[in-house]
């Protein structure tokens, strides 16, 4: 290259759990990383998301980096289940402790990349202008980190404060004395309505499909549970890579519910709803399989809701009834059901009376009604899985570009590359198990495989690496094949993309399993990188 453009060995996009993981193990190796981060801080996800009461719904012990026992051993959890800030200061502790930061540029995003066929080099250009090339792209972009575009009419004229959970101000703001209303009741809708509502002169939920959502139990971890798992830490880690979901919860879901009688069903279940948290859906291991112990697991959350919330006919509207538990990944709250009995808190029922638009002063349902809102807060989720990904224009062999190759939905073998895109490498990509694990876990998997491919490539003087359109043809039809065996298709949930108006309509990650997946990949790989061409 004559012009002076920087070239480094490998691109980072991104600077959240994966990206400085990546950055990390590429340093160590001595390559030139160039890191680029759209946030003041490193953190990713965890940077935008501190709406209140944003919190992992994943145990602290287990979401967090294996990789470094020294990290695991100084870090100090408070909480069972860490909240927003404390996951921000772990990821900045890391960063700090790695001496990462100083080799992030942060505030800038990569607006395009293009890969040159010739000099096998991708081109990058920042949102300031300025262009660098490397040789090979890790997209550490995250799975739910650019939000979905607000589908309400009439935003622009409404003149209160609007307020997104993916963009929250990093001032607190006050409600106090106000009418505040909230769209949306996935994670993001239910922690944030948990936690503001006491503070709230009047809260109004505007619900259009309600969620399945189980108490989190959340408390602070005593000093003997936390020893427990310092003194365990690689045993713990490895019995979790051995789980479904690389996640250890208190009943490893070995029991189906089909040979249970209805009564050992319910036992088990007010057990685990006593216990909290995600592990409630895998009181069996055939409750996103089997429809009848499915609508068995159901029946008992919409009978606690109805013995939490005091008007019979608010439960009702509260109670999911139509697409099977599962099939939306399901919440985990601290008090949402009851905040409801509170005398400030209305639910209103946008399946029943749609929002037609929002006006100068709230909210306009079909009926006539206008609701006067003095804040409006969006919590109406992302574009997951391939937003982030999508919204960079990525141009690769021939010019063709990923937005036309994903069109009618992502492409990309075990998750981690796509054909046509050579030595452009994906963190926990569409077609991986990603977003139905435990994601550090999954991350750390990915981080280690991308990175040992780099130095292999290194060893064999190859200069490029991509996989072979039919393993990645024979691998998408084995993840749509391994969804249809489950009751999680049946509903319009992100996986499937369906809450994004005109994207396509598949199910996005690998559902057969983290073991499974890991297996296929460490068999493919050391089967002379299976799948794989190099040039
Ligand atoms: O987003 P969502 P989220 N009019 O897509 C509604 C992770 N996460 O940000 O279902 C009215 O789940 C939409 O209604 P409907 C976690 O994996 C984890 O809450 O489309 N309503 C739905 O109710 C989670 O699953 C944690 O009918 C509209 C809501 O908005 C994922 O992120 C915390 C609407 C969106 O729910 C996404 O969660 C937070 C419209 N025009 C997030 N458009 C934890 O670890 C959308 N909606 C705990």
């Amino acid at each position: 290259m004559t012009d002076d453009v920087a070239q480094f060995d490998a691109l980072i996009v991104g600077a959240g759990f994966a990206g400085i993981y990546a950055l990390h193990r590429l340093r160590k190796m001595g390559l030139e990383v160039c890191t680029v981060e759209a946030g003041a801080d490193v953190g990713g996800t965890w940077y935008w998301n501190r709406y209140p009461g944003a919190r992992c719904d994943t145990e602290s012990m287990q979401y967090s980096y294996s990789f470094s026992e020294e990290i695991q051993q100084e870090w100090e959890w408070t909480e069972l289940y860490a909240a927003q800030p404390e996951i921000l200061s772990y990821i900045k502790f890391v960063a700090d402790r790695l001496e990462l930061r100083q080799h992030i540029t942060f505030n800038t995003r990569v607006d395009a990349l293009n890969w040159d066929d010739d000099a096998s080099l991708w081109t990058a250009t920042f949102s300031d202008g300025r262009k660098v090339r490397a040789r090979y792209c890790i997209m550490a972009t995250g799975c739910l980190s650019v939000a979905k575009e607000p589908d309400i009419s009439g935003l622009e004229d409404y003149k209160g404060r609007l307020l997104k959970t993916s963009d929250w101000p990093a001032e607190e703001p006050d409600f106090l004395d106000e009418r505040v209303g909230l769209i949306g009741t996935g994670s993001s809708g239910i922690q944030t309505s948990t936690t503001i509502a006491p503070g709230c002169g009047n809260l109004t939920v505007f619900q259009r499909t309600p969620n399945y959502s189980v108490p989190a139990n959340n408390r602070p971890m005593s000093a003997h549970y936390v020893e427990s798992w310092k003194s365990n830490y690689p045993e713990r880690r490895a019995a979790l890579r051995q789980s479904r979901n690389y996640t250890l919860y208190n009943n490893p879901g070995m029991r189906s519910g089909q040979e249970l009688t209805e009564c050992q069903q319910k036992a088990l279940l007010e057990a685990e709803w006593q216990i909290g948290g995600i592990g409630f859906i895998y009181t069996f291991n055939d409750t996103t399989k089997d429809r009848e112990v499915n609508t068995a697991v159901a029946d008992f959350v919409r009978r606690k809701i109805r013995e939490t919330v005091e008007d019979p006919q608010t439960a009702e509207v509260l109670s999911p009834g139509d697409y099977p538990i599962g099939a939306k990944r399901i919440c985990v709250d601290t008090g949402y059901y009851e905040i409801f009995n509170r005398d400030n808190v209305d639910l209103v029922d946008i399946r029943a009376d749609p929002v037609e638009t929002a006006t100068a002063n709230g909210l306009k349902l079909k009926s006539g009604q206008e609701i006067e809102l003095d804040t409006m807060i969006l919590a109406t989720g992302y574009d997951a899985m391939t937003g982030a990904l999508n919204r960079i224009d990525i141009s690769g062999r021939e010019g063709r570009t990923l937005s036309q190759e994903w069109d009618a939905g992502p492409q990309t073998y075990l998750g981690l590359m796509v054909a046509g895109f050579p030595n452009m490498f994906l963190v926990t990509g569409p077609g991986s198990p990603s977003v139905l694990s435990n994601m550090v876990p999954s991350i750390e998997e990915h981080v280690e495989w991308i990175t040992d491919t780099i130095g292999d490539l290194h060893d064999r003087n190859e200069s490029e690496l991509e996989p072979v359109r039919a393993a990645q043809q024979d691998w998408m039809a084995e993840v749509d094949a391994v969804s249809r065996k489950s009751l999680m298709r049946e509903a319009a949930s992100w996986y499937m993309g369906a809450n994004v108006d005109g994207k396509a309509q598949v199910f996005m990650p690998y559902a057969g399993g983290s073991v499974t997946y890991a297996q296929i990949l460490d068999q493919r790989t050391s089967d002379g990188m299976q799948g794989f061409v190099y040039r």
